[in-house]
């Protein structure tokens, strides 16, 4: 007997099943074919769910399972349109709206990191001129510092204390530096919000000392709007984090979406929409990417890695696109932003036909809907460096990065940035769907006209998160509505892929 079935058997058998010789027969016809756990474990699900504690599984009710799983080869057959449940008509348009691989170009050290906050605060101003209340900003160094004058300034924040019941920021707007402090509560609660380096608007006014007081204080922020949708009914499946390679990679709910997604599962209307899936970095675990890492890993060479990763994604419908940005996993420059994964390490990602292979972040336009998928490494320091926020909340967290209108304002923190001449890391456009990972944690929230969806993780819990107090939420898929931008969830953790909230 194959070493698969007489696991999976064994399985069955410990679950006080018997399973019938056909239907042992049957299975061995097709196990090169299909994975026969997972076909033993849903039937099983089906007797359980029929009342039928501990029977014999027969032959008839193994092909029941078996059949819809694997696909002929007859090319009459495959062409009919039973089989073939899509709709093909409707294929998939990606705009790369931006993508970093082919732009970065990092400088020297210092001279970098000056070019960079320079472009920061240059492409912030275009933002902030952008509002109707906020076009008369003056910069600092012409600023009349006599008590009872006004201004509106606009500057990054070099340096955020809270003393006592106020908050001193210093703002900074390459022209000079100005203190600022925050007074009242409205002012304060505010001000809890604004991360390190970013850009802020305050309405000062100047005290008998010289000093600064902010009346008002302001996120460059977005402004109300409403989205563009897709003129056709179309899905796009947002995830990350596969993770493979690592031995907490839960393969078998991933091989289950998988072929949830090719149509063997059912789920028809929903299925044959789907036009795109969107993989927001840490595609593989990686090696070397944290100390003794090894121990975690069920596959050390991370090009095998991607040769599994390709495997299973082979099998993904060719009508539908797929976007694969790296994360801090994956083997390219951990520094933001991220050029796309290269073809040395993932040749067999670059060979399938539908994959586009993208950096972070990336900025696409998906029948005529904008995403903007991001890894997601800059949430560790805005959860770490604000108060009431939490990895239970990575959406909340996200919402954050949107209204300072950059994806990584924290410098020196625990992400790294790189020195580049332009800082592509600054929001200018305004996405219809803000999509990031990293946090493992399924989230999903909406600011002004944005959808904002953290997508989850294939990872179970690792005991480095578990000390850390995060807890995952593997296993579950959003997916995108493009023509009206709700969203419904599918969990694959279960056998029967139930549908969730
Ligand atoms: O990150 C998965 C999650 O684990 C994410 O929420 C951050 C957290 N994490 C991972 N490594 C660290 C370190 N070194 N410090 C703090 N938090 C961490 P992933 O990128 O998948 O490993
Ligand atoms: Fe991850
Ligand atoms: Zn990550």
């Amino acid at each position: 007997m194959h070493p698969k079935i007489v696991e999976a058997v064994s399985e069955a058998v410990a679950r006080g099943y018997q399973i019938h010789p056909d239907a042992i027969e049957l299975l061995e016809s097709v196990v090169e074919k299909i994975d026969v756990n997972l076909v033993l474990r849903e039937a099983l699900l089906r007797k359980l769910h029929a009342g039928e504690i501990q029977s014999v599984l027969t032959g008839e009710e193994v092909q029941a399972m078996v059949a819809p799983l694997v696909v002929t080869a007859e090319p009459e057959q495959a062409s009919k349109p039973s089989s073939s449940p899509l709709r093909p008509e409707e294929v998939a348009e990606v705009e790369v709206l931006k993508d970093p691989t082919e732009v970065i170009a990092p400088l020297e050290g210092l001279e970098g990191y000056r070019s960079l906050f320079m472009s920061r605060l240059y492409k912030l101003y275009n933002v902030v001129k952008q509002r109707p209340d906020s076009r008369q900003v003056r910069s600092i160094s012409s600023l009349n510092r006599t008590a009872g004058q006004e201004a509106k300034v606009a500057g990054l924040i070099l340096e955020k204390k809270l003393v006592r019941n106020r908050v001193e920021l210093v703002l900074d707007d390459e022209t000079g530096c100005l203190d600022v402090s925050v007074n009242g509560p409205e002012a304060l609660s505010l001000s809890s919000e604004f991360l390190q380096d970013q850009l802020v608007i305050a309405d000062i006014r100047f005290g008998r000392s010289g000093a600064a007081v902010a009346k008002t204080i302001l996120h460059p922020d977005v402004p109300d709007r409403t989205p563009s949708y897709s003129k056709k009914r179309v899905y796009a499946v947002l995830t990350s984090d596969i993770h493979i390679g690592s031995r907490t990679f839960l393969f078998e709910a991933f091989q289950r979406f998988i072929l949830w997604l090719s149509g063997r599962l059912g789920d028809e209307e929903i299925v044959s929409r789907v036009r795109y899936l969107v993989v927001a970095g840490d595609l593989v675990d990686g090696v070397g990417i944290y100390p003794d890492q090894q121990r975690d890993l069920e596959e050390q060479d991370v090009s095998r890695q991607f040769l599994k990763l390709a495997q299973l994604l082979e099998q993904v419908p060719k009508q539908i696109t797929i976007v694969l940005t790296p994360g801090n996993h994956d083997p390219v420059r951990q520094a933001l932003p991220q050029p796309a994964i290269p073809r040395d390490y993932a040749e067999p990602l670059y060979a399938l036909d539908n994959a586009r292979i993208l950096g972070s972040p990336a900025f696409l336009r998906l029948n005529g809907v904008s995403i903007l998928a991001y890894h997601g490494r800059s949430l560790d320091d805005v959860v770490a460096t604000t108060p009431g926020l939490s990895y239970a909340r990575p959406a909340i967290a996200m919402k954050l990065l949107l209204k300072a209108r950059h994806l990584a304002p924290i410098y020196g923190g625990r992400t790294p940035i790189a020195p580049e001449r332009e800082d592509h890391l600054v929001i200018e456009e305004v996405p219809d769907i803000f999509h990031a990972g990293h946090v493992h944690v399924l989230d999903r929230d909406e600011y002004r006209g944005t959808l904002i969806l953290n997508s989850g993780a294939w990872q179970s819990q690792t005991a480095f998160q578990a000390n850390m107090g995060i807890e995952p939420t593997p296993g579950i898929v959003p997916l995108v509505d493009l023509s009206t931008l709700t969203t419904i969830t599918r969990n694959f953790t279960k056998p029967s892929g139930q549908e969730g909230a």
